[in-house]
């Protein structure tokens, strides 16, 4: 079976019930997020297999993170750790503002380490996919993201790399250093245009932003651009995705959504333009509904708003 693999950190998300500022108090809701498994979750909804790898903690939330993946159908490869889970402090500033804090240190998903990627699978897979938060931990999980690379490399797995910066984990440097190896043996990139310019400082546009960063190995380099959509680089063609019209509501979200509508029909052998249209779609249904991943579509909700109508009847 065609399944993508993804290596991550899943935290627990304390996301505030009120709108307005967190110090005064609020209502808190429990809740998952991380990059890659939501991408994860992503293609899962939309019919294809998806495998997560990571360290989760023995606390409770720790099951939380299990069952919620496994009741998406997510596989799960994770060693169990003393160390707790990590917390992600989401304040809702204003009704379309967030902001973020983490407690992120000595927690499980940093003690991740190259020995818990097992080979077979990830040479086994269809897709690798990594994003730039994990090698961001510590450097146990950053080796860890460059075995999973080492190993889909040696096996021709195709590698899939969101760059997904973090300002609250590193710095444009550290990031620019750590991730451009990496992107130099991925073959797709998924970026918006800041993050691509940490990876070629000197370019500007999306379509010199893509061309660079095709010169560095990938074959393929997808530039995100919020509500304009999309502008693609694959194979050395050009392809222009228009956004799917939504009302903002929480746009945390969108760009896990987006590579797992990418990458859930690359997985199913559709041509890009259906990757690209579902992407749009996928980011769409990310922005129009609350949480990081609870609001993705199963296959047979796409078209709630591929034709885009405000009441189905
Ligand atoms: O991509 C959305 C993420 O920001 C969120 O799910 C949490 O993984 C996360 C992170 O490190 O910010």
């Amino acid at each position: 079976q065609r399944y993508l693999v993804t290596v991550g950190e899943v935290l627990a998300v304390l996301a505030a019930s009120d709108t307005g500022p967190l110090a005064l108090g609020s209502d808190l809701r429990l809740g998952l997020a991380g990059a890659e498994s939501n991408v994860a979750v992503g293609v899962s909804r939309l019919g294809g297999s998806a495998t997560w790898i990571g360290r989760v903690s023995d606390d409770a939330l720790g099951d939380l993170i299990l069952r919620e993946l496994r009741a998406e159908g997510v596989t799960t490869v994770a060693a169990r750790d003393p160390a707790p889970t990590s917390l992600l402090l989401r304040e809702r500033r204003t009704a379309t503002h967030s902001r973020t804090r983490y407690y992120r240190t000595h927690t499980a998903g940093a003690r991740l380490t190259a020995d818990d990627i097992p080979e077979d699978l990830v040479a086994g897979a269809a897709v690798l996919h990594i994003t730039g938060i994990t090698p961001a931990l510590g450097e146990g999980p950053a080796r860890a993201v460059t075995r999973a690379v080492d190993i889909a490399v040696d096996a021709g797995v195709p590698v899939s790399l969101d760059v997904n910066f973090r300002s609250l984990l590193w710095n444009e440097q550290e990031a620019g250093r750590t991730l451009l190896p990496l992107l130099r043996r991925s073959d797709l990139v998924f970026a918006g245009p800041h993050e691509a310019r940490l990876m070629v400082p000197d370019a500007d546009g999306p379509e010199e932003l893509a061309k660079r960063i095709c010169e560095l190995g990938p074959a393929g380099a997808v530039i995100k651009l919020g509500a304009e959509g999309a502008y693609a680089l694959l194979d050395g063609r050009e392809h222009r995705q228009p956004a799917v019209p939504v009302t903002l509501h929480d746009s945390v979200g969108a760009g896990d959504a987006f590579a797992a509508g990418y990458l859930a029909e690359l997985l199913a052998g559709e041509p890009p333009e259906r990757r690209l249209r579902t992407a749009a779609l996928l980011g769409a249904f990310a922005v129009s509904t609350t949480g990081d991943w609870e609001g993705l579509p199963r296959r047979n909700e796409l078209d709630l708003l591929d034709h885009y109508d405000d009441i189905v009847r």
